[in-house]
């Protein structure tokens, strides 16, 4: 046995945890206050609807490395002077339509929100230029706590995210 060469061994590792933990508590003292949502949000593979004029919407992979859940309660960009946040839900007739979130969108801790056509997205309410395939856009996302994140987003040519705002004209021929 050799315990006179472990023994001083642990001692050592004891006072270095001892010390670890003591650094801690003096660093984290104040009761522990999230970091800004602005500071632990970022948004992957962004990108935007190009059109030439009207309505597009903004995609992508809103991630939070934070230890809380954040919410995105509203959107700025200078592409479209009026912006919402948008979900997609389905309607009484069974048609999917997109409407404001109500509360906004909401990011898990350390989780993801993923914006896409069909789904969650961004919605640019009116164009102010057209968009352009190639371009850039850039957002400003404002969280409940008032921080904020800002992100450039490509602009790409996209067939689909035509959500409806009405009813459809699916019905038609269901009755007369
Ligand atoms: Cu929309």
């Amino acid at each position: 046995m050799n315990t006179s060469k472990t023994l001083p061994r642990a001692a050592a590792l004891l006072a270095v945890s001892l010390l670890a933990l003591t650094g801690c508590a003096a660093t984290a003292a104040p009761a522990e206050e999230p970091k800004p949502a602005g500071d632990v949000v970022t948004i992957e593979d962004a990108w935007v609807k190009a059109a030439p004029d009207g309505m597009s919407a903004a995609f992508g992979m809103l991630e939070n490395t934070g230890d809380e859940d954040v919410t995105v309660v509203s959107v700025e960009s200078d592409v479209s002077p009026m912006m919402e946040l948008h979900e997609t839900v389905e309607n009484e007739a069974g048609e999917m339509v997109m409407r404001e979130i109500e509360g906004g969108f909401v990011i898990p801790a350390g989780g993801e929100l993923a914006l896409e056509p069909g789904a969650n997205h961004i919605m640019l309410m009116g164009l102010a230029n057209p968009l352009v395939a190639g371009d850039e856009a850039t957002f400003t996302l404002t969280f409940s706590d008032d921080s904020t994140y800002e992100f450039t987003a490509p602009v790409k040519d996209y067939s689909g995210a035509n959500e409806n705002y009405e009813e459809s004209d699916e019905h038609e021929g269901m009755d007369h």
